[in-house]
């Protein structure tokens, strides 16, 4: 029986932990609230089977386990991760144990604005195209779930589409998405790094087990175009400059948007941008990232077209 530790138990430590307890493992979970709601999810986690410590981590008992799984909102600089760091022990973050379960391909996205309505449309789109295909990660809001529960719920989905914070990146190990997006950049949770490189450097992160057979979906922004460095896998770039050009495959021309695969195929029309129910520039940004992640996953022009016009923003977010 795999023993598995999991620090936090917010939505991610909860998920994660009904995750490890679904596939028999003994588990600890610790936290160190120890409100009435801690107290209450707590309870919840022992009746299916964990043990669970409110009010400290007890690093013995952390260390004596096969998998330490860390929450996004423990930074590193945390007594608990500084105290694991020093006893060798290493840790990866809930999407990445997540992904272990996973027997499918998997699309993650990430970036400082746009993630969370790219990571919705793409899932949308793909629905559209007749895809089972399921959102979650990062997203939060009760808008999509935690990856942990994708793999409870929905291990075989023909897709994955996993939205992936900076602090999620950052403890990979071996996650490898098919199709990887960056939807932009900019200076962003200064209060956990150091410098903006810092956090740039967790989100190049999700480009370490590229391989030949990995698709980029990148920002035509020079900080984006260049987070991948040498990493293995081709690059698609879309751009809301107007009329694209050959280094663009995705772009809108004439107030329409569309897409472009290769520099010698065809240009592939998809909607007007008034028809498009997503206001702003930054949401056709959006769109143009979405519709050629979900072209890559095989989505035909004509589904992506239908699931463009019936579009619907995230509530209370701009990003
Ligand atoms: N804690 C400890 N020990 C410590 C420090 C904290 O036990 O030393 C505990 C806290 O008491 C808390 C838990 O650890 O109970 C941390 O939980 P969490 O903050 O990781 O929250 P979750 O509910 O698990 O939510 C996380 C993401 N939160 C963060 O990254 C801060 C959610 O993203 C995400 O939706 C969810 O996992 C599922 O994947 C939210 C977010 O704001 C939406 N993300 C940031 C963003 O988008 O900018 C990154």
């Amino acid at each position: 029986m795999s023993r598995v530790a999991i620090l936090g138990l917010g939505s991610s430590g909860v998920a994660a932990a009904r995750l490890a307890l679904a596939h028999g493992a003994s588990v600890h979970v610790s936290d160190l609230r120890s409100d009435a709601k801690a107290v209450a999810q707590a309870e919840r986690l022992q009746q299916l089977g964990a043990e669970v410590e409110l009010g400290r981590h007890d690093l013995a008992r952390i260390a004596d386990t096969d998998v330490v799984v860390v929450s996004p909102g423990i930074p590193p600089t945390a007594p608990v991760l500084v105290g694991l760091k020093e006893r060798g022990i290493a840790w990866i973050s809930e999407p990445e144990y997540a992904s272990r379960f996973r027997r499918g391909p998997v699309i993650a996205i990430t970036g400082t604005n746009g993630k969370s309505t790219v990571t919705v449309l793409v899932a949308a789109l793909l629905r559209a195209a007749g895809f089972d295909a399921v959102a979650g990660g990062n997203v939060g809001s009760g808008l999509a779930p935690a990856a942990s529960e994708l793999a409870l719920d929905a291990a075989d989905a023909d897709w994955w589409v996993l939205e992936m914070s900076s602090f999620q990146l950052a403890d990979i190990e071996r996650f490898a998405p098919d199709i990887g997006v960056v939807t932009s950049l900019a200076p962003d949770h200064l209060d956990r790094y150091a410098s903006v490189e810092a956090y740039w450097a967790d989100k190049a992160r999700m480009f370490d087990n590229a391989s030949p057979a990995s698709r980029w979906v990148l920002a035509d922004q020079p900080e984006v175009l260049e987070l991948p460095g040498d990493a293995q896998g081709e690059r698609f770039v879309f751009s809301t400059g107007h009329g694209g050009s050959s280094l663009h495959h995705a772009f809108e021309r004439d107030g329409r948007l569309a897409l472009k695969l290769t520099p010698d195929g065809p240009d592939e029309a998809l909607i007007d941008r008034d028809q498009l129910p997503l206001l702003g520039q930054h949401n056709v940004a959006n769109a143009l990232a979405a519709a050629l992640t979900a072209r890559l996953a095989g989505a035909s022009v004509e589904a992506i077209c239908a699931g463009l016009r019936t579009a619907e923003a995230l509530p209370h977010r701009s990003r």
